[in-house]
């Protein structure tokens, strides 16, 4: 017999994922965000949480809850948006849920069950942050982190961070292919596979780290190509966005959606890492590559282009905001999906004429302070002079 508690909760569920969101009253010309977040653990279905059945479960506890459902990788298939989001179960190891909406911004449901990847790698734990990318040779790709315990120390929480990857052609039925190897990196997250070929190889942008959490000699984004996706090999890896000292990507960088190519380059939405007497900081950032070269950077605007606001600050791991998918659709219009404080997912929207606009003319960073002066300055200078 069903607890007549779970109709309750089925109705305050179908309220949340009938709610329309609407964009926030602030303005930068960049982008637009939004009120609501639009994936929090209240998105997780009830019947994956609850044990429906009376008999068994006469208090209608939750058996299996919920932490956080957040950095999600995003696609647009037929029409509609999708996203593979990483949820977090109250044991802390995460696993992934595909949800569907109709416009990109609510609604969005997770499908009947999470995505039940091919026990390959017996030796891994954890599981995060997908990057879809929709490869020309026809598939699918999710590329995510696969994490094991590092089994040659004592320290209990020294782990290994690899490159998983899987392709699909419909989100539901998933191939495990083996996981990236990277010579001379013995550890990578945060890797993104390039949608075209380049000179007739597989492109990966990694990220180059000596320890789990340090990236250590890690020099920042990388990038490196592979003959062979079912053999996947990078023998060498060269960077393309760099780590600098006393910028947003001090401490380290990370590449996030899958690169938009646009008619003046491809356009890379990537985060950053600054630390502080409170820990570290992230933030969103982006940058331009070449389109025949797309490692070489060709535009770096100065600093951040999106960072936590408001409630977004605080969560499971504060002052953070993380993307690992964004949706660049024929009419021009972007989704960027970012994740607060590793806790709930949220959308802005944008276009690619913003893009292009914010990421070739705003001004690099100079970093120092003095020329970052007169950098403001000539800014200043020619509105007033405008204003007179
Ligand atoms: O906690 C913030 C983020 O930390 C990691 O990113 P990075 O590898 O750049 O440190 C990731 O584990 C990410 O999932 C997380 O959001």
């Amino acid at each position: 017999m069903i607890h007549e508690r779970y109709y309750e909760e089925l109705q305050k569920y179908e309220e949340l994922l009938a709610r329309s969101n609407e964009k926030t009253k602030e303005y930068n010309g960049i982008y637009d965000r939004y009120v609501y977040p639009i994936l929090t653990r209240d998105h997780i279905p009830p019947f994956w949480k609850y044990d429906l059945n009376k008999d068994t479960n006469p208090f209608f506890m939750e058996r299996l809850s919920v932490n956080a459902v957040f950095n999600a990788g995003a696609i647009e298939l037929n029409g509609k948006f999708y996203l593979v989001a990483r949820i977090e179960g109250n044991d802390r190891k995460s696993f992934f849920g595909v949800a569907e909406s109709e416009n990109g911004v609510d609604g969005f449901r997770f499908l009947d069950y999470p995505i039940i990847l091919p026990d390959t790698c017996k030796e891994e734990t954890n599981v995060y942050d997908m990057r879809l990318t929709k490869h020309e040779d026809g598939y699918i790709y999710g590329v995510f982190c696969s994490e094991s315990k590092d089994t040659r120390t004592k320290d209990l929480s020294a782990a290994i961070a690899a490159a998983g990857i899987v392709r699909t052609k419909d989100l539901k039925t998933w191939e495990r292919l083996p996981n990236l190897k990277t010579l001379h990196s013995p550890q990578q997250r945060n890797v993104v596979l390039h949608p075209e070929f380049v000179q007739g190889k597989y492109a990966f942008y990694t990220r180059p780290m000596d320890d789990f959490i340090d990236t250590g000699s890690g020099g920042g984004i990388g990038f490196g190509l592979c003959d062979d996706i079912l053999n996947p090999v990078i023998e060498e890896e060269i960077i393309t966005s760099q780590r600098k000292y006393h910028t947003i990507t001090e401490a380290k960088n990370g590449a996030g959606a899958v690169p938009i190519k646009t008619e003046k380059g491809y356009i890379h939405i990537a985060h950053g890492v600054r630390n502080t007497a409170a820990g570290l900081r992230y933030v969103i950032y982006a940058f331009a590559t070449d389109l025949k070269e797309p490692w070489k950077v060709i535009a770096e605007p100065s600093g951040m282009l999106l960072s936590p606001r408001g409630e977004e600050r605080v969560g499971d791991v504060s002052n953070v905001v993380f993307t690992n998918g964004a949706i660049a659709r024929e009419n021009g219009e972007v989704y960027l999906y970012y994740a607060s404080s590793d806790t709930r997912l949220h959308v802005a929207t944008t276009t690619i004429d913003q893009l292009i606009d914010y990421v070739f003319k705003t001004p690099s960073d100079p970093l120092r302070s003095v020329d970052c002066v007169t950098q403001r300055c000539n800014l200043i200078k020619n509105n007033l002079e405008l204003l007179k």
